[in-house]
């Protein structure tokens, strides 16, 4: 009798096959993920995921929310995008979107995807360094609202912070895991103070 895979009911029971992304959660990525996913990290290109790792291990390693990470590209496969987007499994809740360049996809999602937020994350890229990515998603028109973050490193964080902010809304777990972060954030100013004496005698 073949053994079953550990996680492969999380993807089965999603009807989540694996041309649609990679299932991360604290327990692990791919068939050792836990959990619905209940944040979808998009990005144009796999040339995008290490500053999406910092969104995805903030989501997973300081507030336990499993998400699902997946390539789209407005710009090389628009199609296969759409499609994606259309049909991802109901209990994402909240969309993290990052792109460099004349940064499409977040704006899109917006379109494709009335009932989820969106946040767009500007990769610093190329001859503009993300200012081009940050205004195409930020100067979004009326009725189709991209949250923007900041442009690189910060951005990615924020995003993951601002996608577990929503999560929180319906769930009291997560809305103490984000107290829980913001007091380790006040004691790094406790601690800087207690060995600034020490600094400032050199
Ligand atoms: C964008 O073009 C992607 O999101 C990426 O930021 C950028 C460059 O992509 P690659 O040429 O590295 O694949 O659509």
């Amino acid at each position: 009798m073949q053994q079953e895979q550990p996680g492969e009911n999380v993807r089965a029971a999603l009807n989540l096959g694996h041309e649609h992304g990679v299932l991360v959660s604290t327990e692990g990525v791919g068939d050792s993920a836990r959990g619905e996913p209940k944040v979808l990290v998009t990005m144009g290109s796999d040339s995008d995921l290490p500053l999406m790792m910092k969104a995805v291990d903030i989501l997973r390693y300081e507030f336990g929310i499993p998400c699902l990470v997946q390539i789209n590209s407005v710009h090389r496969d628009l199609r296969a995008a759409v499609q994606h987007i259309e049909n991802l499994p109901a209990s994402i809740q909240v969309v993290i979107a990052c792109a460099g360049g004349a940064a499409h996809l977040p704006g899109n999602i917006a379109d494709l995807r009335a009932d989820l937020p969106v946040i767009g994350v500007p990769r610093d890229l190329g001859a503009l360094k993300g200012i081009d990515a940050l205004l195409s998603m930020v100067q979004m028109p009326e009725g189709a609202p991209v949250a923007v973050m900041a442009i690189g490193d910060a951005g990615a964080v924020n995003a993951g912070i601002h996608a577990a902010k929503e999560v929180a809304i319906g769930d009291p777990a997560i809305r103490e895991r984000l107290q829980a972060y913001a007091e380790k954030r006040k004691g790094k100013v406790r601690r800087q103070n207690e060995t600034l004496e020490e600094k400032i005698k050199g």
